[in-house]
């Protein structure tokens, strides 16, 4: 079973199930949803759903507005949400290039559909639920982007120039702009009362939900309809809705839980309708897409979202550029140390005819030269390892192959720093220069490098990076078992 039907038929004995036993409360509205991926059908549409401005549909979700200057975008459901208590949850993404961005998002439950508009792309006086994601600071408060409740009657314009503060339900200050996950909010009305939680994008775990607002005796209409809007001004972001999940609440015992058998029937109809259509659309799909090896509609749940494993091997990487940010510092300590070197036996072979290093000492400041240039020919070389070693990651994921060479790089690297390590200790132990022989002069003044913290910091690291890869090819052992 496909884990779209699954989903699908898991909602509708959950239904049926909360219709008839103890158990209540949430029913899904497949015809007040959708969620991608494959959201579009052949003729562009989405089931249940139509969207106009400068909305755009794609497979994985819909563009209410691109990044471009004065749009304004909307998807509006077709039917109406019959219910007095409800829960919506919308997944999005606000992503823009700029430090700010603009205008917002609109999340709707009014009791007409919203025509294009000043309000986040949508139109004014509307009657019902407005919650808004306002990214731009209009009243120059430094408090956006902003989320917000707003209940309107049909008499209330939208007060742009206040960010609406004055007439807002209540609210929360939360950047929900260019996160690594899709940002989520859930609205729940409920007797009355209008609860808005936010998932701020920073984690897709389900339970990850702040409290942004809550208000009782909120009277919202009996039905509405349920749509997105968004609008973009002199400063434009791509605007992006990558699901929109309704559900009607009921109480347990309520009588409104129970269905009839007919209605049962009914609704078994419908959903058989909906999945048939929607297996059809999946067969025309692949026929056209013959080069898609996958089948998005097979896709599991967890990746939707970026999973688990995926988001540990992004850290993973960014543990890498960390390390190699670490191993370019080393080389370039290596490099001052060595014009160091050279400047001190420049100064020593331009002394006076009388004050001449003796030759053993000169042969010595000449080894020491030479271990640090072979040591910093030996960093470079685990950087270059280093570099191939991650560039080629992505490949590992999928190839037996490509991942013994890797483990054949990691030994590699292992051994130079073991080479780096045994240079080290020898360069340490040296014996000190014999009483009587003439000094180099003293290093500048202000200089914290010495050689001991050059080689203590040196080594500290060398151990952080060979713990950090055992670590890291234990990660991707566990990493593999999930793919
Ligand atoms: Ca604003
Ligand atoms: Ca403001």
């Amino acid at each position: 079973m496909s884990a779209t039907r699954f989903l699908v038929f898991a909602a509708c004995i959950l239904c049926l199930h909360q219709a008839f036993g103890e158990l209540p409360k949430a029913r899904f509205e497949y015809k007040l949803s959708f969620k991608g991926p494959h959201l579009v059908q052949r003729d562009n549409t989405i089931p249940f759903w139509e969207y106009s401005g400068d909305a755009l549909a794609g497979d994985e979700g819909i563009r209410i507005t691109p990044s471009l200057r004065s749009k304004k975008g909307a998807v509006w459901s077709k039917n109406q949400l019959v219910s007095p208590n409800w829960q919506i949850e919308v997944a999005l993404r606000v992503t823009g290039r700029g430090r700010i961005g603009a205008d917002g998002m609109a999340i709707w439950f009014t009791e007409s559909k919203g025509q294009e508009g000043n309000v986040f792309g949508s139109s004014d006086h509307w009657r019902g639920l407005g919650v808004f994601l306002d990214s731009f600071d209009n009243d120059n408060q430094h408090n956006n982007p902003y989320i917000m409740a707003i209940v309107n009657d049909g008499t209330l314009a939208f007060d742009h120039m206040s960010d609406g503060s004055s007439q807002q339900l209540g609210g929360c200050l939360r950047d929900f702009r260019n996160k690594p996950f899709p940002v989520r909010v859930r609205i729940e009305y409920y007797k009355q009362a209008l609860t808005v939680m936010v998932n701020n994008g920073l984690s897709n775990k389900p339970e990850d939900f702040e409290l942004c607002l809550r208000a009782v005796n909120v009277v919202l209409p009996g039905a509405g309809y349920l749509g997105v809007s968004a609008a973009t001004g002199g400063l434009a972001d791509d605007h992006d809705v990558l699901s929109f999940l309704t559900h009607t609440l009921h109480e347990p015992t309520a009588e409104t839980a129970k269905v009839s058998e007919e209605e049962r029937r009914k609704f078994e109809d419908e959903f058989n309708q909906y999945y048939k259509d929607l297996e059809r659309a999946k067969e025309d799909y692949q026929k056209e897409h013959p080069d898609k090896a996958f089948d998005p509609y097979n896709m599991p749940e967890d990746k939707w979202f970026e999973s688990e494993s995926q988001r540990e091997l992004r850290q993973i990487f960014d543990g890498q550029m960390n390390i190699h940010d670490s191993v370019r510092d080393v080389s370039r300590k290596l490099d001052e140390l060595l014009g160091r070197q050279e400047l001190v036996l420049a100064k020593v072979s331009s002394l006076p005819g009388g004050q001449q290093m003796p030759p053993p000492q000169v042969q010595q400041q000449n080894e020491l030269l030479q271990q640090i240039r072979d040591l910093r020919a030996v960093v470079n070389d685990v950087q270059v390892r280093a570099a191939n070693l991650q560039s080629g990651g992505g490949v590992q994921q999928h190839g037996g192959g490509a991942n013994v060479n890797q483990q054949m790089a990691l030994h590699e690297i292992k051994d130079r720093l073991n080479t780096v390590g045994n240079d080290v200790s020898m360069l340490v132990k040296r014996p000190p220069p014999a009483a009587g022989a003439a000094q180099c002069p003293p290093p500048p003044a202000g200089s914290c490098l010495t050689p001991v913290v050059f080689f203590v910091a040196m080594g500290i690291q060398i151990v952080i990076m060979i713990g950090y890869m055992v670590y890291r090819q234990n990660k991707e052992a566990t990493a593999k078992k999930f793919y």
